[in-house]
C-alpha cells in the first residue's frame, strides 16, 4: 500500500496529502485527459538527487503541447524546482516523483477546452517495481494479447493517463496468467515495449531496440542505455524487431523508471539464453547504479541536487 507523505504541490502551493483531491465530475474522470511524468530520486554520499529531472519536465511538456494544453502557467523550471522542494518539505531521501497535469471541473462534455488545467506533484517511496529479485535474477513474462495503441490512435510519445489503460490490459492479462509483466506488439506485429517499460533484445553481442516508430514512449531510462551502451562499446541498433527475435535472443531486458534495468528470464515459458541474467544487462545496470547511486561521477549532469546550494540542472 502507498505510503503517504506530508505534502502535495498543487498549483503553487503545497497541501496537505489527504487535501489533494479532485471533484468526480472533473474532465479527466470521463475522459481521460491528463498527461504525467514518474522520476526517481535516488539517495547519494551528497544527499538526495532527482535523476534526469530536465528530460522528464520536457516530456511532460511534450506531452500537454500534443493535447493542446497550452499553458500549464508554470515554466520548465518552476516546475523542476517545485519538484526538488517538494522532495525537501517532505524530507525524503529517496522517493519516485509523480507530476500530473488534468484537465480539471467545470464543464462536462469531450471538449476540453473549457475546463480548468490542474497541475500536481506528489511523491512517495517506490521500491523495485517488478518485484526484489527481478533486478538480480529477471522476470518471467509474456507476449501480450493486446496490441500497443496504433500510431493514429492515441499519441504514444505523449505520456498520458489513458494510454495506461491499454497498458492496464496488457498488465491484468499477464498476472492473470502468471506472469509478472506482458510485452505488447505494434499494430504491423513487431515488438513495442511492455505495459510500463522499453524493451532491449541481445544477439550476439549486439543491442536492438524498437524505434520511437513503433508505438514506444521515448523512455528516459531508455535514452540512458543508449548512451551508456555507447560509452561501453556495445553496439547498438533501433530497429524493427519481429516477435520471434525474443525467443531466440541471448538476453532481453526492461528499462523504465520504476524497473530502472529489469533482466527478462522467460518469454511465453521460453527460458531466454541461459534462463538468468545476462552480461549486457549486468554491465548497463553496475554502470547505471553506480551514476544514480552516487558511487561513480556524473559525468553527464544526470542528477539534480535536492539540496540548498546546489543548484539543478535545468
Ligand atoms: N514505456 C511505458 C509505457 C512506460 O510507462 C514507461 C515508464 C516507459 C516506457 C519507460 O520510460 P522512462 O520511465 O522514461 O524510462 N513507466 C512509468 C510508470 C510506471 C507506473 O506503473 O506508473 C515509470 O517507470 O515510472
Amino acid at each position: 500500500m502507498l505510503t503517504p507523505t506530508e505534502k502535495i504541490w498543487h498549483n503553487g502551493r503545497f497541501i496537505r496529502w489527504d487535501e489533494a483531491t479532485i471533484h468526480v465530475l472533473s474532465h479527466v474522470v470521463s475522459y481521460g485527459s491528463s498527461v504525467f511524468e514518474g522520476i526517481r530520486c535516488y539517495a547519494t554520499p551528497s544527499g538526495p538527487a532527482v535523476f534526469r529531472l530536465r528530460e522528464h519536465v520536457r516530456r511532460m511538456a511534450d506531452s500537454a503541447k500534443i493535447y493542446r494544453m497550452d499553458n500549464l502557467g508554470y515554466s520548465a523550471h518552476e516546475l523542476a524546482e517545485a519538484m526538488l522542494e517538494l522532495v525537501r518539505v517532505n524530507r525524503m531521501s529517496s522517493c519516485y516523483i509523480r507530476p500530473i497535469v488534468l484537465r480539471g471541473y467545470g464543464e462536462m462534455g469531450v471538449n476540453p477546452l473549457k475546463n480548468p488545467i490542474d497541475v500536481y506533484i506528489a511523491c512517495w517511496e517506490w521500491g523495485k517495481y517488478l518485484g526484489e529479485e527481478a533486478l538480480a535474477d529477471g522476470v518471467d513474462v509474456c507476449v501480450s494479447s493486446w496490441t500497443r495503441i496504433g500510431p493514429n490512435t492515441l499519441p504514444a510519445l505523449a505520456k498520458a493517463g489513458a494510454n495506461y489503460m491499454n497498458s492496464q490490459l496488457m498488465k491484468m492479462e499477464a498476472l492473470a496468467n502468471g506472469y509478472s509483466e506482458g510485452i505488447a506488439l505494434d499494430v504491423a506485429g513487431y515488438v513495442s515495449e511492455g505495459s510500463g517499460e522499453n524493451i532491449f533484445v541481445v544477439r550476439d553481442g549486439k543491442i536492438h531496440t524498437p524505434p520511437l516508430g513503433a508505438s514506444v514512449l521515448p523512455g528516459i531510462t531508455r535514452d540512458s542505455v543508449l548512451t551508456l551502451a555507447h560509452e561501453l562499446d556495445i553496439p547498438l541498433v533501433e530497429t524493427i524487431i519481429p516477435r520471434e527475435m525474443l525467443y531466440i535472443a541471448d538476453e532481453v531486458f526492461f528499462s523504465g523508471t520504476a524497473a530502472e534495468i529489469t533482466p527478462i528470464r522467460s518469454i511465453d515459458r521460453i527460458p531466454i539464453g541461459k534462463g538468468r541474467r545476462g552480461p549486457v544487462a549486468e554491465r548497463l545496470q553496475k554502470e547505471f547504479f553506480a551514476i544514480v547511486n552516487g558511487t561513480k561521477p556524473d559525468r553527464h549532469q544526470w542528477l539534480s541536487p535536492v539540496h540548498a546550494g546546489q543548484p539543478a540542472s535545468v
